[in-house]
């Protein structure tokens, strides 16, 4: 295992158009993705741009807002009223290898692999396991560079 890119910062929000609002007209940002239902997570999702090393694309904030009360992230949110970090996610070459890799020293992944937003696979590791980070692996789009 080598330490990847980090490719989103998860920010859970109990509103997602106030939230773009937020990152807009507070933050400055200029590029942020149409919101899009993820149905099997119970999310709906869209992605704040930010901007990399010379002209590259940068690390994303990924916006969560529940779609339904027995979402997790409305669970989460339940104890977070206002919202905020919700998980880290590095890139990985292969999603199978890292997976193996985390099983190997003893780490929980949380629920089968699945496709996430990007469309590719993910899974999430048990923040007990993670120095307290709730941390999601991702295999690297394959247009992405
Ligand atoms: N930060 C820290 N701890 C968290 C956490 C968070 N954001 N979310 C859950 N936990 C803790 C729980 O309290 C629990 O701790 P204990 O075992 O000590 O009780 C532990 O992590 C496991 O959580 P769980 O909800 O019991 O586990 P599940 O298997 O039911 O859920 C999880 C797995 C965490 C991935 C799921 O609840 C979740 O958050 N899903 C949302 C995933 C998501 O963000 N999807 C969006 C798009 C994905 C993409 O980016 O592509």
């Amino acid at each position: 295992m080598k330490l990847g890119r980090i490719n989103h910062i998860g920010v859970a929000v109990p509103d997602l158009d106030a939230a773009i609002a937020y990152y807009r007209e507070v933050m400055g940002a200029t590029s942020i993705t149409e919101p899009f239902v993820l149905e099997s997570q119970q999310v709906r999702v869209c992605f704040v741009d930010t901007p990399g090393l010379s002209g590259t694309s940068g690390t994303q904030i990924e916006l969560l807002e529940p779609t339904s009360p027995q979402s997790p992230v409305a669970k989460w949110l339940e104890t977070h009223p206002f919202g905020g970090q919700h998980h880290l996610c590095y890139e990985v070459p292969d999603i199978h290898e890292a997976k193996n890799w985390f099983e190997s020293l003893g780490k929980r992944v949380l629920g089968d692999p699945r496709i996430g937003a990007h469309g590719t696979p993910i899974f999430f590791l048990h923040p007990k396991d993670m120095a307290g980070q709730l941390t999601e692996i991702m295999e690297t789009p394959k247009a992405v560079h």
